[in-house]
């Protein structure tokens, strides 16, 4: 089996050397506006330079060009790019896919929040509009994996990536039992005394559940 796939969000810096043991057993890196406005964006391009998957977490959600002339100032730092799918296409998203297509910079769209506050008679739009934009990713909360699975039923063969790991109390692997690709993990890894020890034992944890409801969907199959 292989391992399950974690994405390191750095919400604030972490020194090199633990940077470089995090990359090693990371399947990408995500920075956000907090890390952009502490240390710039040349600097946030040092720190990750040797990672193969940078995700830019600018959460977009504004006009077409505000949000082109975003990924103009980011000066090639990202390699994928998170918006919201809730501005929709018309004038906003469908110049964002243009761009980012022609930069070879993915584009993910975030359609359910993780935080309780979110309201998730917001999902079928969000659905919806992704279906229009045709994004590589989805961003969906791994604090409610029925909504993960709902997410993956309406894209079968899209990625999705799902924040809540941790800090906000989902547990790991759980979001990639119900049907995500990639967790998303920050302040339980950057906050500890020991952020590459916890990050291991984020993901053996993950790889336990993952064989756990593995087994029991091939259980479930036997038996239909
Ligand atoms: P943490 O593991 O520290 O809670 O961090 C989660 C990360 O995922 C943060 O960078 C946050 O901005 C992001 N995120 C989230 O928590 N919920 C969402 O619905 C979407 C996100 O991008």
């Amino acid at each position: 089996m292989l391992r399950p796939k974690y994405l390191l969000a750095m919400d604030s810096p972490l020194s090199p050397s633990t940077l470089e043991k995090l990359r090693q057993r990371s399947w990408g890196i995500k920075v956000g506006v907090p890390l952009l406005l502490r240390l710039g964006v040349q600097q946030v391009k040092g720190l990750v330079r040797d990672w193969e998957r940078v995700v830019c977490d600018m959460k977009l959600a504004d006009i077409d060009s505000t949000m082109v002339n975003t990924v103009d100032a980011l000066d090639g730092l990202c390699s994928a790019l998170i918006a919201h799918a809730l501005v929709g296409k018309r004038g906003a998203l469908d110049a964002l896919r243009d761009v980012t297509r022609n930069l070879n910079i993915s584009l993910y769209l975030l359609v359910s929040m993780s935080h309780p506050g979110w309201d998730d008679s917001l999902l079928g739009r969000g659905l919806l509009v992704a279906k229009e934009v045709d994004p590589e990713g989805l961003v969906g909360p791994a604090t409610r994996p029925l909504i993960i699975t709902r997410i993956r039923e309406t894209f079968p063969s899209k990625l999705i990536l799902a924040p809540g790991v941790g800090a906000q109390g989902a547990s790991p692997g759980q979001a990639m039992c119900f049907g995500a690709d990639v967790e998303i993990v920050g302040r339980k890894v950057y906050s500890s005394p020991d952020p590459v020890k916890t990050m291991e034992e984020v993901i053996d944890e993950a790889e336990r559940k993952l064989m756990e409801c593995e087994g029991a969907t091939a259980r479930r199959d036997r038996a239909e």
